[in-house]
């Protein structure tokens, strides 16, 4: 078994951690009504977008999400959190070391330099990963973000345990192409499937915020390719793809445990396509930039 299928295998546990995490360090993540920005790199960032919108919405307060190399020099927040699984990645390590707010760092490497370049940081050591492409690390860190917000995990959990062991919602042997779509926070689980499938499969995939979809993306549907929705489906969508021939697939598990699915999906394709999920091409594990 490779790397990544055990680290995706090993998710539902290391979400309960997570959540316990969240309340031994609540005093070092956002407090209530802080103005925040979240960012990361790659998956980093799409978790940041997710937790972006949760937390609004859960009314803690406004916040931003950004990939680190456009964080918008000047902009007043209280706080800024950075996630970075290796703690290495040059973009955030530059950022951390401009900010001049207060930084929280979610890291998975206890001794990388993001956790002195940061005001706190949080080790998530127990996600951690061998494999360049990135999956339990990440969804512990939400896990970690929802906790926080005061969500009860348990659910989620639960059906991330029936995620590592469920059917593919399609034959990955015959797919052409995948859409995912999201609306909310679930949009930064739909960027980060697509890009899970770009990584570990070289596979054609996209994304949108779901309402996006009908303007212009839903002419690339077709029989063969999957438009696959997280999370909230909007009214008649599901109607409209079924009209291009496309597989629509949507599941009622917590969107996080659907991520969970999309993993083992592009873990699939990947192996379908003789490729080793493991060694994934042109990628390293942090990009660490010249100069
Ligand atoms: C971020 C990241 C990963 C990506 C690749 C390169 O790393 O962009 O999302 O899969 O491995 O690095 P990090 O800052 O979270 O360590």
């Amino acid at each position: 078994m490779s790397y990544v299928e055990q680290e995706i295998a090993s998710q539902p546990g290391c979400w309960t951690r997570a959540a316990e995490v969240a309340r031994d360090q609540a005093q070092v993540l956002p407090s209530h009504g802080e103005r925040i920005a979240v960012v990361g790199c790659g998956t980093s960032w799409f978790m940041a977008q997710a937790y972006a919108v949760l937390r609004e919405q859960a009314g803690h307060g406004e916040t931003d999400a950004f990939a680190a190399s456009e964080f918008p020099a000047g902009r007043a927040y209280d706080r800024v959190v950075v996630i970075s699984r290796s703690g290495t990645t040059t973009e955030v390590l530059d950022l951390l070391r401009a900010l001049t707010v207060p930084t929280v760092a979610i890291i998975g490497d206890p001794e990388s330099p993001g956790v002195t370049a940061a005001d706190a940081a949080i080790v998530l050591d127990f996600a951690d990963e061998k494999s360049v492409v990135q999956t339990r690390f990440a969804t512990s860190v939400l896990a970690l973000l929802r906790a926080s917000l005061g969500e009860d995990l348990a659910g989620a959990v639960k059906d991330a345990e029936a995620a590592v062991t469920a059917e593919l919602p399609f034959d990955v042997t015959a797919v052409q192409q995948i859409t995912f779509l999201g609306r909310g926070w679930t949009y930064g689980l739909a960027n980060e499937a697509g890009l899970k499938c770009r990584e570990a499969a070289t596979f054609w995939t996209e994304s949108y915020p779901a309402m996006e979809y009908r303007h212009g993306p839903i002419s690339i549907a077709a029989p063969g390719r999957v438009t696959w929705a997280f999370g909230e489906v909007p009214a008649g969508l599901r109607e409209d793809v079924a009209k291009t021939g496309a597989t629509f697939v949507h599941s009622d598990l917590d969107p996080m445990a659907d991520l969970v699915l999309a993993q083992r999906v592009a873990v699939a394709i990947a192996q379908h396509r003789g490729l080793d999920p493991d060694e994934p091409r042109h990628l390293t594990r942090s990009v660490i930039l010249d100069g």
